[in-house]
């Protein structure tokens, strides 16, 4: 094991002497971002980190005999090494071969349990930069993905290519303490209104996790498909997620077990948690024309591939229903790794009041039931007595009694408001994609608010995350959701992970502009915002 060199360790342990006490220094005290693109520094990283102490004469430059080390013993840090590695290696055509930790000294990148600053918490991580190596140190593996992320960014934006580049690869010295603000930090695909191929989820999730996005819903029934194969029910895919499903009738498909199995592995191994959604007792109407069985008159509706909403409901006095439902949930809940398993709830405008909770009442325990915690729309908050429900909440107002009380009661609640964090909202007038209902949402918008303040009432504590949902009634292909996702879903990953202290638009503008050339490299479609100094 390599420790930091000695000379920035001292001028460290100087900073953290002068900076005594619970001062909490944002990008800014380490100086402004003087010519973006050009000049890298520690905290030209989004999401903004927490802490960072510059030592200008310690960088460190990869070099053709860099190794990367990983904690012995720990087949799983191994893996990030190793992720680390593929992301390295097209464009600087070094070997990186990973080794372990107790490898013969040599110059290069320790990924290490233990040993952090207290403040990295469970999700945290803290990087070292110094002449001899980089040493990155967190309590848990996913802090050390996330310390990886971080890197990524500290190195020349011409790390992103996917083939080797002549020139240095240098990381600013000095050391960067970093913790997350919140435990969820979400990303929302809608698979139901345009299905989205698992490559094209995956490369999604690649593009999130750089962002330290920990976790993707994935909303997978809704009126116009069911997109997740269910064995008891199997017409639920065949013919509600097959042919002439999705909106305009052009968004088929499904995932069989095997493909989301395959989905949710990978998602783990970029530290992503995958929750999947199933909308009820509204947005069914897949469900309902496939079997004649789940209505009230016992008859099936047209399937539907309009973008209307509100007018479906499953039969709330028929015992069939709950059949359905327990088969549903049992069956999604044994593939899922994860804990969460959304069950929608919004928008069900054909079903009242009373039957709403006489359902909601029923079904929240088959959630537990199966070994999950129960998320939904924030509509649930009127019937979730049980506080561990998540609420999430997706208004555009900033007044919300049942989320207010639920809150008291203790339930988390995941904040994703419309008019600030919905991806599929149009930026502007002439945004080509997407829709408006709840107003256009340009760069600053997305990034100008606060998750614990957004809703009087429901305050820090109450708060489990923030999530960027993208609805998909008008968008078809990966470039599509590139083009919506980018750059808002960075400022939503930064209200996620980075301090309240943090929060500086100027400073975030800045640091967006150096994200340009990377996703060029990375060939992502992204939306060039008139308010951002892109760097080219
Ligand atoms: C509202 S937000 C919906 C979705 C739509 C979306 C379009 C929410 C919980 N429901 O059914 O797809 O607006 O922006």
């Amino acid at each position: 094991m390599r420790t930091p060199s000695t000379p920035l360790r001292a001028a460290s342990v100087l900073c953290l002497a002068l900076l005594a006490g619970p001062v909490v220094a944002g990008p800014a005290a380490a100086g402004p971002l003087t010519s973006p693109g050009t000049t890298r520094q520690l905290a030209d990283v989004i999401p903004a980190p927490l802490q960072t102490y510059a030592d200008a004469g310690a960088g460190y430059r990869l070099a053709p005999d860099t190794v990367i080390r990983t904690q012995s013993g720990s087949p799983e840090i191994r893996r990030i090494g190793e992720y680390l590695a593929g992301v390295l290696r097209p464009a600087t055509g070094y070997r990186l071969p990973v080794v372990p930790a107790a490898h013969p000294r040599q110059p290069g990148i320790s990924l290490l349990l233990g040993g952090a600053d207290r403040r990295v918490g469970a999700g945290g991580y803290q990087l070292d930069v110094g002449r001899s190596g980089i040493t990155i140190r967190a309590t848990e593996p996913a802090g050390l993905f996330a310390g990886v992320q971080t890197l990524r960014q500290l190195l020349p934006a011409e790390i992103e290519s996917p083939r080797p580049q002549r020139r240095s690869w240098a990381v600013p010295g000095g050391r960067i303490v970093d913790q997350p603000r919140f435990a969820y930090r979400g990303a929302m695909l809608d698979l139901a209104r345009h299905f989205h191929t698992p490559d094209e989820v995956r490369s999604y999730i690649d593009l999130i996790a750089q962002y330290k996005i920990n976790y993707l819903h994935l909303h997978l029934t809704d009126d116009q498909g069911w997109r997740i194969q269910i064995d008891s029910w199997p017409e639920l895919t065949t013919r509600g997620g097959g042919p002439g499903t999705g909106v305009d009738g052009v968004g088929p498909g499904f995932l069989t077990k095997a493909d989301y199995a395959a989905l949710t592995a990978y998602a783990a191994s970029r530290y992503v948690t995958v929750v999947p959604e199933i909308d009820m007792p509204g947005h069914t109407n897949a469900a309902q024309s496939t079997y004649a069985e789940l209505n009230c008159d016992g008859v099936a509706p047209p399937p539907r591939t309009d973008i209307a909403v509100g007018y479906s409901s499953l039969c709330i006095g028929s015992e069939i229903t709950y059949d359905f439902v327990e088969d549903v949930i049992r069956e999604l809940a044994a593939i899922t790794p994860g804990p969460y398993l959304h069950i929608g709830g919004d928008e069900a405008h054909a079903t009242t009041d009373e039957d709403y909770r006489t359902f909601m009442t029923r079904v929240i325990p088959l959630v537990a039931k199966y070994g999950k915690r129960a998320f939904g729309w924030n509509e649930i908050a009127k019937v979730a007595e049980d506080p561990s429900v998540v609420a999430q909440y997706w208004g555009t107002g900033t007044s919300n009694p049942d989320l207010v009380a639920a809150a008291q009661r203790g339930n988390k609640v995941v904040m994703s408001p419309a008019n600030k964090s919905y991806l599929d909202m149009k930026y502007d007038s002439s945004t080509p994609l997407g829709l408006s209902w709840a107003g256009f949402i340009e760069v600053r918008d997305a990034y100008d608010w606060d998750p614990a303040t957004r809703v009087p009432g429901v305050g820090e504590e109450s708060i489990l995350g923030v999530e960027a949902p993208l609805w998909s009634e008008t968008l078809r292909t990966g470039d599509d959701i590139e083009f919506m996702a980018f750059p808002r879903l960075p400022a939503i990953a930064e209200l996620g992970w980075s301090a309240a202290a943090h929060h500086d638009w100027d400073s975030f503008r800045q640091r967006l502009a150096t994200q340009a050339p990377r996703w060029s490299r990375q060939n992502v479609n992204f939306y060039r915002s008139p308010q951002v100094p892109w760097v080219s």
